[in-house]
């Protein structure tokens, strides 16, 4: 039998060619990004490597179909391939995930937790209204009973972690729709510890009383305990709705279970698929029976037409996080992690709660350093290792500077590195930031964009982290 990664050689090789005849440009830049990739220790927590599978799953002509609806209801004729692969993908992320229903059609993490807000209202307003005035759908209804409607679906309530605690703009915040549609509070994280403070979140879940309660976070550090989640839910009458973008592959890997186990406890929940799941960029959403048929409305409620080249890559990645090789690859990123973490802890390094149990690290550089979240970024990418800037609880430099950086496991750990490897990644780390100091600004202060790296560190961390990276091919075998 021939050797698929040869074949797949092969086939990149001949798409490359195809693509350069139309516009060269595209080709080489696709090519440009796979050397990138190799070349680079990639820390950026929201990040990934697919599979090849996954990642040839994508270009097919299942793009050229549309599809609006869902699975045997759909708008227009001849979906039956696309019916395949939505059934299929959506029968692996029930099984994956344990969930009474999925729904594969979102095309990202924002699509998924828009279909989930829109699917709330629906279920726990719309539906409810429509009863009570005795009408079948909303064409039924009166102006005057549907502009009511109106004003209720638009001004409801909803509860989120607040984004410097580690929250994500679409848990209501103004410069995202969520932020628009609803009437928001966040809740925060214990100033002492950096905690969530559930007896806090409870009291002010009391106070605010919202429709919506959301659990889940882009750069928190820490597991989430989800049963006393909706137990507050429960006691204020909120739905529980969990974003679990950055930790899916936790909680598809088993890592995370009981209590930090998302799916047994909220009635509906989200992710992205490209994240420490591994698969192509897009979104899911999960939810108990009681939310299936909203949820199941998603588009063209609002969603545009189905990608079912998508979809058919991501039912190739949950079928592939369904091996029992997914579970050791999802305790590697979590024991990566840790020990990422105590490598820069032992070395002086301030994070954000002391350490971390999840796939991520936030590092205080400006406690640690005295640098600003986009000085340490950009001294680091000189260097070769590209993490995100990201603020910290009560940021001092706000949002665009930041005093933090981020830094996640899931992709050195799908390429094979170890928790040695960790520490050796936190050496070269602290090593640039420890060289790197901000530039003086005319007015003679420190300034929060410019920086200097002394003469030598971007080389020689480059050339080290170009060992690390050579003990570890990223597609190993893939030769274009
Ligand atoms: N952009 C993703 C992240 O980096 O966490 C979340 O949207």
């Amino acid at each position: 039998m021939s050797d698929p990664t040869a074949t797949a050689s092969t086939a990149y090789r001949a798409m490359l060619s195809l693509i350069a005849s139309v516009e060269p440009r595209i080709a080489e830049a696709i090519k440009a990004e796979l050397d990138d990739q190799r070349a680079s220790l990639k820390l950026i927590a929201s990040e990934n490597y697919a599979s090849l599978p996954t990642l040839l799953g994508m270009g097919t002509w299942l793009s050229d179909k549309y599809a609006e609806g869902t699975v045997g209801h759909r708008f227009y004729a001849g979906c039956q391939n696309v019916d395949t692969v939505e059934a299929v993908a959506s029968e692996h992320a029930r099984e994956l995930f344990g969930a009474e229903y999925a729904y594969a059609q979102p095309h990202s993490g924002i699509d998924a937790n828009l279909v989930a807000y829109w699917a709330i209202l629906s279920h726990s307003i719309e539906r409810p209204t429509l009863e009570k005035l005795g009408a079948k759908t909303v064409h039924d209804l009166s102006q005057n009973d549907w502009d009511r409607l109106r004003h209720d679906l638009g001004n409801q309530r909803l509860m989120g972690m607040s984004l410097d605690a580690g929250g994500h703009l679409t848990h209501g915040f103004r410069h995202n729709i969520s932020g628009k549609m609803f009437d928001q509070r966040s809740y925060g994280t214990d100033p002492e510890t950096g905690l969530i403070d559930y007896s806090a979140l409870r009291q002010q879940a009391r106070e605010f009383k919202p429709l919506i309660l959301v659990a889940g976070y882009s750069a928190y550090p820490r597991r989430i305990n989800f049963a006393i989640m909706r137990e507050i839910a429960d006691e204020v009458g909120a739905v529980l709705m969990v974003d679990m973008a950055h930790f899916a592959g936790l909680v598809a890997g088993k890592v995370f279970s009981g209590d930090e186990d998302p799916i047994p406890h909220a009635q509906v929940v989200t992710t992205t698929t490209h994240k420490s799941l591994r698969g192509p960029r897009g979104g899911l959403v999960l939810a108990t029976k009681e939310f299936a048929d909203d949820v199941d409305r998603g588009c063209p409620m609002v969603l545009g037409g189905p990608l079912g080249h998508m979809m058919a890559s991501k039912a190739i990645a949950l079928a592939e996080a369904r091996q029992p090789s997914f579970q050791q690859y999802a305790q590697l990123v979590a024991d990566n992690a840790k020990a990422l973490a105590e490598g820069l802890l032992k070395r002086g390094t301030r994070l954000v709660t002391g350490g971390t149990d999840n796939h991520l690290v936030l590092v205080d550089v400006a406690g640690s350093f005295g640098l600003t979240g986009r000085q340490a970024e950009g001294a680091l990418l000189d260097s070769g290792i590209v993490t995100n800037r990201n603020s910290i609880p009560r940021d001092p430099n706000g949002a665009w500077y930041t005093s933090g950086i981020r830094l996640g496991t899931p992709a050195l750990s799908s390429r094979g590195f170890t928790t040695a490897d960790m520490d050796a990644v936190a050496g070269l780390i602290v090593g640039v930031l420890q060289q790197t100091t901000p530039t003086t600004t005319a007015a003679g202060v420190p300034g929060k964009a410019k920086y200097s790296l002394a003469e030598g560190v971007a080389a020689a961390t480059k050339s080290a982290a170009g060992e690390l990276l050579g003990n570890h091919p990223l597609y190993p075998g893939l030769e274009l």
